[in-house]
């Protein structure tokens, strides 16, 4: 066979990077970097080199599952649309909607096909119980970026290929690679930096990979970002380093910051954060003396005690140096599909509204449509009107990835009916009934609808299916509409191909209506038909980026983009570096910068009150490793060789003093589980703090992952109390769990002697 050559992007990460792949035939031979690749620079990682094991691994799922008792089986896609109508339709008619819940886990953002569609279902569904990865990663990031400028995506990013001064805490994109902030080949963007003078300093309890590479490390204890944050803007205040220039007529609030800000000095918080008073005044003299600077803070920061102040503070610190929205400094991307912040009148709009429903059980607040993960085992155990009795989880792996997942595994074999939208049989989709498959990455089409408004530049990219859905197969896309018919009362065989009419005509339908959009006024069939003879997601993505910022508004700007012009450019199109934005992207009522928005400001009553608090002995966090992708390449064989990595690193005074050794064995306890790991000796990490991965813990016999059960590893979200939240976001606390350590006597010396029979 002949080999061909296709150009797409990596859907693993948020570095989206460009890849370029041969195959013969099915078969794929070579994953590289694109070079060409208008973006990311020729760069890839471990993981997207494999890509082409993922598409083989021969555990992924090809055709729907169905579960009888403990045992498995293969089942046509209409026995499993057929028992999924019958089950669900049932709970849903005797109990309500809200008795059907649903989990989004963080694949479907990177998969267009799922993520399209799911949206449509899930406006259907109409359920409040909607739950998703978001309350244990970024929602905290989120929230911030739609108080103070309007809309859950106006995230300012990091200018980097610009920026002279980079604060970088809790993230680690030298491993990571990035995130809230898409920047391919972060590390020699951040080399960049250093070369043209500029400066990088980390601030982490761990030296971390991205440390290795700055020029000046800060150790912190866990959980204390918003103290040090405060000292800085404090220090920005008190020494009138502050100066918002042009900025400053659009902005409200700042002098009520001015007067928060008066009780957190840096020799007040020192001691709590962990960083000397003096080294807090430098920093700040140093971003505002900067020529351009940017706070960049990522999941350390937003996982923890106070997520939604150790978000909000940098949008303080940027807006006070004068360097939000400023070359260099932190800026808005402007995304060719036309996020949010491009839609409607320019500079004011509906801003932020949460808590329109609250969760039924402990009564937590709605944040963009959703509850904190944390409420969803008590929402499923506790018994009234309202619970949940069905549950539907989309490529998310909730029992190891979320907080206390030994209760949520509890919760989700106790329901009457699960569907699991995965790739594998896992330790979340074993308690499914049914389980619908997708499709290879290779076999779906690209668009990175989150990722391309969170870039470092203004791009467009696209990449077509690059093999055809098998034969038995169908797409997620596909999969999806059988469901929305199913629960919109079409029984489980309704034609895909009129719903997906539907779901373009309603858009259709809503843009010319907008007084503000290019095809306002417009006929809407003759769109539909300016559309043709594309379907599916495909089909969606043209008619957004037509009528998005740098579109062909369907005749109205004829040099404008189309997906034609992106499939006539597989290596993407660059649409230049960030460019000032305000005040045109704000969404927010008053048409401001809101910088002290009443549901953030009213916390930092809490931080106050904790500002004494006793430093815990022995706190718990995670870390990322390159080859690793939250729970679900471990099955990737080239991915899981070397050695184990799932090990609690442990500072050599604190081994010392717990009476552990490198290679032996520890027992990790916090106040809702225990477990046993191998103990790595490190003085990368700080004094008084341990680390544990997660994503790990694939000892679960009924899933059917052979490389990843081989490699079993233990789950460190049986330690983390799903009860610990940042109150004003609902995220979980997963960084600065309290833990108690000590050796694990028993499983070590069975250890030694296994080495020594070997
Ligand atoms: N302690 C601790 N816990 C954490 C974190 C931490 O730092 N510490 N990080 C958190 C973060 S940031 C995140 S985002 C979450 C992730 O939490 P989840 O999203 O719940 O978990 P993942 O491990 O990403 O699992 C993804 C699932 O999607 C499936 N999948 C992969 N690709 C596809 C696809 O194309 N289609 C379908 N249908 N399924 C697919 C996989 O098989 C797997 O079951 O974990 C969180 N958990
Ligand atoms: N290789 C790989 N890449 C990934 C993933 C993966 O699992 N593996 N997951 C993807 C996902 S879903 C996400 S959300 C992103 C996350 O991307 P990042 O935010 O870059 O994630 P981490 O590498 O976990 O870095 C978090 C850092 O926070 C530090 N930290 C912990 N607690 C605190 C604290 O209280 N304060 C401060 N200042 N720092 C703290 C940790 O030591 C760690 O260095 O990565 C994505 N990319
Ligand atoms: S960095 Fe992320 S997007 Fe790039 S190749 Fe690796 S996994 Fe894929
Ligand atoms: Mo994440």
């Amino acid at each position: 066979m002949s080999e061909t050559k296709a150009y797409r992007l990596c859907p693993l990460c948020e570095a989206t990077c460009g890849l370029e792949i041969t195959a013969d035939g099915r078969q794929v031979n070579q994953v590289r970097g694109d070079k060409e690749d208008v973006f990311s620079e020729g760069y890839i990682c471990p993981k997207g080199a494999s890509i082409a094991a993922l598409d083989a691994d021969a555990d992924r799922l090809n055709t729907p599952m169905v579960r009888e008792g403990k045992t498995w089986r293969s089942a046509g896609w209409d026995e499993a649309f057929a028992l999924i109508d019958k089950k669900l339709t049932g709970v849903i008619s005797e109990h309500g909607k809200n008795a059907v819940g649903a989990y989004l886990g963080n694949p479907t953002v990177h998969n267009t096909s799922l993520s399209m569609y799911m949206q449509g279902f899930l406006r259907m569904l109409g359920t409040q119980n909607l739950f998703s990865a978001s309350t244990v990663d970024q929602i905290p990031r989120q929230l911030v970026a739609a108080a103070v400028y309007g809309t859950g995506l106006s995230v300012s990013v990091p200018d980097l290929d610009r920026c002279q001064y980079l604060v970088i805490m809790g993230g680690n994109p030298l491993v990571s690679n990035g995130s809230m902030m898409t920047a391919p080949n972060v590390g020699e963007r951040l080399k960049r930096i250093r070369k043209r003078g500029g400066k990088i300093v980390v601030i982490d309890p761990r030296v971390t990979e991205t440390a290795k590479a700055a020029d000046e490390h800060l150790f912190i204890r866990p959980g204390t970002d918003a103290y040090f944050l405060f000292g800085v803007v404090h220090t920005l205040f008190e020494e009138g380093l502050g100066d918002p220039g042009q900025l400053a007529k659009h902005i409200d609030g700042l002098e009520e910051v001015r007067s928060l800000a008066k009780g957190f000095s840096p020799e007040v918080v020192a001691t709590r954060c962990g960083i000397p008073a003096e080294d807090i005044r430098r920093i700040a003299r140093e971003l505002a003396a900067a020529d351009s600077a940017a706070t960049y803070v990522r999941i350390g920061a937003s996982t923890q005690e106070f997520g939604t102040l150790a978000n909000w503070l940098p949008e303080v610190i940027q807006v006070l140096t004068g360097n939000l929205d400023r070359e260099g400094g932190t800026m808005f991307t402007r995304a060719a599909h036309g996020p949010g912040n491009t839609k409607g009148a320019s500079g004011s709009g509906r801003g932020l509204k949460v808590g329109r429903r609250t969760s039924r059980v402990q009564g937590r607040p709605e944040i963009f449509g959703e509850f904190p993960i944390s409420c969803i085992s008590e929402e499923i155990e506790t018994p009234g009107e309202g619970q949940i009795r069905a549950m539907i989880t989309v490529a998310g792996n909730p029992v190891l990835s979320t907080p206390n997942g030994p209760r949520l595994a509890k919760a989700l074999n106790s329901l009457d009916f699960m569907v699991s939208f995965d790739i594998y049989l896992n330790e979340t989709t074993q308690y499914a009934d049914v389980i619908l498959p997708g499709v290879s990455p290779l076999e779906r089409c690209q668009y990175n609808f989150a990722f391309e408004q969170l870039s470092i530049r203004n791009h467009a990219r696209f990449s077509p299916q690059m093999f055809p859905v098998p034969e038995g197969q169908i797409s997620e896309w596909e999969s999806v509409l059988r469901l929305t018919g199913i629960i919109s009362g079409m029984g489980p065989n309704a034609d895909t191909a009129v719903m997906d009419d539907m779901t373009i005509q309603h858009m259709i339908q809503r843009e010319v209506q907008m007084a503000t959009s290019p095809v306002h006024g417009r006929d809407a069939d003759e769109i539909l038909k300016a559309l043709e003879p594309r379907r599916g997601p495909e089909r969606i993505i043209d008619f957004m980026v037509r009528t998005g910022p740098y579109g062909d508004g369907f005749g109205k700007n004829s040099d404008g983009l189309t997906l034609k012009t992106l499939e006539e450019n597989p290596h993407g199109i660059d649409l230049g570096p960030l460019k000032p934005r305000i005040p045109e992207v704000l969404r927010t009522p008053s048409g401001k910068i809101e910088i002290a928005p009443k549901l953030i400001v009213d916390d930092v009553e809490r931080l106050q009150d904790r500002l004494s608090a006793p430093t815990e002995k022995m706190v718990l966090i995670g870390r990322r490793h390159l080859r690793s992708n939250n729970s679900w390449m471990h099955n990737i064989q080239p991915l899981m060789t070397g050695k184990s990595r799932c090990t609690l690193w442990v500072n050599p005074e604190d081994a010392e003093a717990l009476g552990l050794s490198d290679g032996g064995t520890a027992t990790i306890r916090s106040t809702v589980g225990s477990v046993t790991a191998p103990v790595e000796v490190t003085s990368d990490i700080m004094s008084g703090v341990v680390s544990l991965p997660h994503g790990w813990g694939h000892d679960q016999s009924a899933a059917q992952m052979n490389v990843a059960n081989a490699n079993a590893g233990v789950n460190c979200n049986i330690l983390i109390d799903e009860q610990s939240m940042d109150i004003p976001s609902g995220n979980a606390v997963l960084c600065g769990v309290p833990v108690e350590i000590s050796p694990a006597p028993e499983a070590e010396s069975k250890e030694r002697e296994a080495v020594a029979a070997k």
